[in-house]
């Protein structure tokens, strides 16, 4: 498969570091979007424009700032290395989300919400297909569905479906700089097509807040997609923190996966998708991740700490131990090892796993039906259900030995 261009010289793109949480009165901005408020005023130590990169083999620590080597203990401390590995992942791997532009219009009507963007001067208009559920009482929860819902649709819960492939194409690696986002932020803009689709949740976000018409409850919002649009939907999970739950399905490398870990499969003679394969099959990741694919220990980070992002929301990870191009372990111990950042937030039952085999790749089985609404139902639903699973069906934990992989411990965050 498609070798990626690479260079021995990375070539970093800076982005502004926010360096303060504000305290409960205020909101802060990540990424151009509001975010939960700390608990507490706190300094965010300031991440350098230009970082030397050290070799890390192992999946690099939560818990120690990147910008200053200090640890975090307490949940406000929590907020600020979010937002540093926010800024990480936008610099080597995603490229930059932009602020939410001057004007977000829209509109509902027939089953379709148009969303309507000008950025100085430069408009897109997109839609979105509206299904409202057929039982239940309004407002209802709903689910973005990133390129159509592959997940059996929940009862009393409306779908969002969101076309993310007009928004910024994915054909192959022909596709960069194509789609309506692309039209507005120029067909040079460093985010690649996952970033560009996280930005388009936004802005769905936006118009829903201004349209009370459509009878939605905006605090139980989740996005879900599955394979390359699970990956998607763990991006817009991770920059959008009006998404309630985060539900990504057979994500692979990529998504659920850690670059370390499917490289070390691969080492290991099995067949699984890599970040040197990836970034020659298409335009998911930056241009400047194409620097790095060849030196994963160099990256400050591991999908680990992309999942990282929506702690302590609610995430389910949905995947299949059967697909090798998938990285079963890798996705296993990635969200295994992901989860103990819930853990230090006291939030462990808000992140749980499920990987099971014996299916079609995207077709979700029956015996996955009880952990989905679990989750569907507490985060959706307001119920008080058991989400406290990370379990695999693969033999022997697919091999995976936390102490491989993990040499950092875990706080309590207080
Ligand atoms: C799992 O997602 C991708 C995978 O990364 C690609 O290598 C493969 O071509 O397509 C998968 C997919 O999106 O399948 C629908």
């Amino acid at each position: 498969p498609g070798a990626a261009s690479s260079s021995s010289t990375p070539t970093p793109t800076p982005t502004p570091t926010p360096t303060t949480v504000p305290s409960t009165t205020t909101s802060t901005t990540v990424g151009g979007t509001s975010s939960t408020p700390a608990p507490t005023s706190t300094n965010c130590p300031t991440l350098p424009s230009s970082i030397t990169l050290k070799a890390i083999s192992k999946l690099p620590d939560p818990f120690t700032f990147v910008a200053d080597g200090s640890k975090v203990t307490t949940k406000a401390q929590w907020q600020c290395r979010q937002q540093e590995i926010s800024q990480l992942f936008q610099r080597y791997e995603l490229g930059t989300l932009p602020p939410k532009p001057s004007s977000v219009t829209g509109s509902y009507s027939g089953s379709t919400l148009t969303v309507n963007v000008n950025n100085g001067g430069t408009s897109i208009s997109f839609s979105v297909s509206v299904q409202l559920p057929s039982s239940g009482t309004a407002p209802y929860p709903a689910i973005i569905a990133m390129g159509g819902l592959s997940i059996p649709t929940p009862a009393g819960v409306a779908v969002l479906t969101f076309n993310n492939n007009d928004m910024a194409q994915q054909t192959d690696s022909t596709s960069r700089g194509k789609g309506k986002f692309y039209t507005l932020y120029g067909s040079s803009a460093t985010a690649s097509s996952m970033m560009a689709w996280a930005w388009g949740v936004s802005r769905i976000i936006d118009v829903l807040e201004v349209t009370p018409s459509l009878k939605l409850d905006l605090t139980k919002l989740a996005v879900s997609g599955c394979s390359r649009n699970g990956k998607g939907a763990m991006v817009a999970g991770a920059f959008e923190p009006r998404i309630a739950l985060t539900i990504p399905q057979e994500s692979g490398s990529g998504g659920g996966g850690c670059w370390r870990i499917s490289d070390a499969m691969l080492a290991a003679g099995v067949n699984t998708q890599t970040a040197s394969e990836i970034v020659g099959e298409n335009v998911w990741f930056s241009t400047n991740f194409a620097n790095y694919v060849r030196q994963v220990p160099n990256l400050p980070f591991d999908h680990h700490l992309l999942a990282a992002l929506i702690a302590p929301r609610a995430l389910l990870v949905i995947d299949n131990t059967g697909i090798d191009w998938l990285g079963p372990k890798s996705v296993w111990g990635c969200m295994k090892t992901a989860n103990k950042v819930w853990q230090a937030l006291g939030a462990t039952a808000n992140m749980g796993v499920s990987q099971v085999g014996n299916h079609n790749h995207c077709a979700f089985p029956s015996n996955e039906q009880g952990d989905l609404d679990a989750f569907i139902n507490k985060f959706l639903k307001g119920q008080n259900t058991n989400t406290a699973f990370v379990k695999t069906d693969g033999a022997n934990g697919l091999g995976f030995v936390d102490s491989d992989w993990v040499d950092w411990s875990v706080p309590t965050l207080t």
